[in-house]
């Protein structure tokens, strides 16, 4: 991930104040600066005007990506407090100037402090070329305006200036990312969009009106969503045959909310998701573990009661239990803990017990006066078990039988350094750029993988076809992890021996679905290779131009946008070549364009929220083809570089 940090050694570390601090180091406060921070800035503004929603105040928000690349977001609340504050200016530049400054005004239930979220809205305008604030309140509009997070008006008396008259109450801010700050800063629309939209299932009663008017369109639309996670649940399972209808339940333990929505589908898949005052937990946590073992022990307990396991059967395991299953499990909590780097995963203790309290509570009411839906999940536990009996057979012959040892894979052509941080393996396309890939590679830390041809769709194959599958038997033992058939209990990301999994995959159609073959298994059986940022797609180049005139240097184009720029600046005649396949280039070739660390393009692969994770599978799988590219593409277009 670029950031700041890079070029910040130990001797120049001072003591930073306020909102230079932020400047200095933007990714410990957003994450990172690429498309995905810059897009933090707006839901770290619309996080606050939905914590007014929780307040009970606000019901609408309108978010308008500008046509000047600013963006603007407003809200009905109570307007941001305007009153002189102790410090001897208005309340609202206190706001805008102090690192964790909004704790001060609000005496509500509920932080929205969820890890990377809720740092607020000085943080915002500190990474902001230029920001307004307009506030609402008493029949009259006041403004502040800042630069770069340094107040760019003088104040009266410290109170700031009535600019026009104003209908009811609220607050308005628009503000520009700072060029010097942020990698891009083009805000991504179906990202936003899609964030927006949760952010609705999640808070039933509020509206989002989202605007684009950039590139002289203007796309509009309005989310609302009064179902609320049951809506959600029925949104991601949409395309599914549904076993039964969509369950929910609610309840309060010790302080903390608990609301579940869950349905069974026909498909061996399960999905839950995991969420802490409105914050998407992408890695999980003790919400989803007190969900699953009260949901585990519910249903044993019933099996045995209505005989469909007798005494001498043994329970059904979590994953048996949740076949099929879609959930969403929202708590709310007054002070959560995160664990882990990425701050991703709830820690809290209660938050289990209050789930599985609750869980076990209402669950029990809900199957005791529905024993048909409690029928309908219990077969597809039962059906699980089945297929997780006889496949234990198959792991065992297939995996254990001939024991691992990392020289004798057929295929793979390792490294010599055993020191995980330095290794790369590259998964490549075809046994002849398989071949030149071997030759052209820093064997020292550069391991090579060859697949031949389509590796198995596992969205649809079976788990022993999976198992069978001799492509995904060896990448599994190269990456040295194991693998996972539920939720992770297998998967051991400690033992990774590569710190990069490279997929090397041909710039065409063939090639993104290759790619797309690959980040599926990796998402349903090694999920955590791609939230820990492992896996990364190799972008080789599609032309080399060769200057006519003697003693100029030839050049890789990566797109067709660097192509017709080549056009423009270029003067003289030159020969194109284009690439069409990674075959095509020789061993000096491809170790220049797509090896060498120096000079080759690496995309990071990120889930960026539970909408896209959830939709990830579907939308790359599904029949229909057309979606299908037009998603990894723009994924690819838009994941981190990596340099
Ligand atoms: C604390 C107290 C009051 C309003 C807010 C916070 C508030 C903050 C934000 C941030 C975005 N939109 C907001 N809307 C309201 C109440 C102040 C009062 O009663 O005067």
């Amino acid at each position: 991930m670029a950031s700041q940090a890079a070029n910040y050694n130990a001797s120049s570390i001072k003591v930073l104040e306020g909102l230079e601090a932020v400047r200095v180091r933007p990714g410990m406060y957003i994450g990172s600066t690429s498309t995905r921070g810059l897009n933090h800035l707006i839901y770290e503004v619309v996080d606050n005007a939905v914590d007014e929603h929780l307040a009970g105040y606000c019901k609408n928000i309108r978010v308008t990506l500008e046509a000047d690349g600013s963006c603007t977001v407003e809200d009905d609340g109570r307007g941001i407090p305007i009153d002189m504050h102790a410090k001897g200016v208005s309340a609202e530049r206190v706001v805008f100037t102090t690192l964790h400054a909004g704790g001060k005004f609000d005496n509500k239930a509920y932080a929205t402090s969820g890890g990377l979220h809720g740092v607020g809205s000085s943080v915002v305008n500190a990474l902001s070329l230029h920001m307004t604030v307009d506030v609402k309140k008493d029949g009259t509009i006041y403004e502040d305006r800042y630069r770069q997070g340094k107040p760019d008006m003088k104040l009266e008396k410290g109170l700031l200036p009535a600019v026009g008259k104003a209908k009811g109450t609220g607050t308005k801010i628009n503000f520009l990312p700072d060029p010097e700050i942020f990698e891009k800063t083009r805000f991504k629309a179906d990202d936003v969009k899609s964030r927006l939209h949760e952010t609705c299932y999640l808070n039933p009663a509020l509206t989002i009106y989202y605007e684009d008017k950039r590139d002289g369109q203007d796309d509009k639309e309005t989310f609302h969503e009064p179902e609320g996670i049951a809506g959600f649940v029925k949104e991601m399972n949409k395309t599914d045959e549904t076993v039964t209808p969509i369950v929910t339940f609610s309840g309060e333990y010790e302080g903390v909310k608990v609301e579940v929505a869950f349905q069974y589908i026909r498909d061996f898949r399960e999905e839950i998701m995991g969420f802490c005052n409105n914050i998407y937990n992408s890695e999980g946590g003790t919400h989803l573990t007190g969900f699953k073992t009260a949901f585990t022990q519910i249903i044993n307990q019933y099996a045995r009661g209505i005989g469909a396991l007798k005494d001498k059967d043994q329970n059904f395991t979590g994953a048996d239990v949740r076949n099929g299953m879609t959930a969403i499990v929202s708590i709310k909590h007054p002070d959560p803990r995160f664990e882990g780097q990425t701050k991703t995963k709830l820690d809290n203790p209660d938050a289990a017990k209050a789930v599985a309290q609750v869980t076990m509570d209402e669950a029990t009411h809900y199957f005791d006066r529905n024993l048909e839906v409690l029928k309908a999940v219990i077969e597809c536990a039962e059906r699980a078990a089945r297929i997780r009996k006889s496949e234990a057979k198959a792991k065992t012959n297939l995996l254990t039988k001939p024991k691992f040892s990392f020289d004798s894979n057929g295929k793979l052509s390792n490294c010599e350094s055993r020191d995980a941080e330095k290794c790369e393996i590259f998964i490549v396309e075809g046994d002849s750029a398989g071949g030149s890939a071997k030759m052209a590679r820093n064997r020292m830390f550069q391991a090579i993988m060859p697949i031949r041809g389509k590796i198995l769709n596992v969205e649809k194959a079976s788990m022993d076809k999976v198992l069978a599958n001799a492509e995904i038997k060896s990448m599994i033992n190269a990456f040295g992890c194991g693998f996972s058939e539920g939720y992770g209990q297998d998967f051991d990301i400690s033992k990774l021996r590569y710190n990069k999994i490279i997929i090397m995959a041909d710039a065409d159609v063939d090639g993104a679905h290759i790619a797309t073959l690959l980040l599926t298994l990796f998402y349903r059986f090694m999920p955590e290779l791609i939230y820990e940022g492992h896996v990364f797609v190799a972008m080789p180049p599609l032309y080399k131009v060769i200057p006519q005139k003697k003693g100029e240097e030839g050049e890789y184009l990566y797109d067709d946008a660097a192509l017709s720029r080549y056009r423009k600046t270029h003067k003289g005649g030159f020969t194109l070549q284009r690439y069409k396949g990674l075959g095509e280039m020789d061993p000096q070739q491809l170790w220049e364009t797509t090896l060498d660390p120096e000079r080759r393009r690496l995309r990071l692969v990120q889930i960026d929220d539970g909408r896209m994770a959830s939709e990830m599978t579907g939308l790359l799988m599904g029949t229909d083809v057309p979606p299908r590219r037009e998603f990894i593409h723009a994924h690819a277009q838009d994941a981190e570089l990596d340099v």
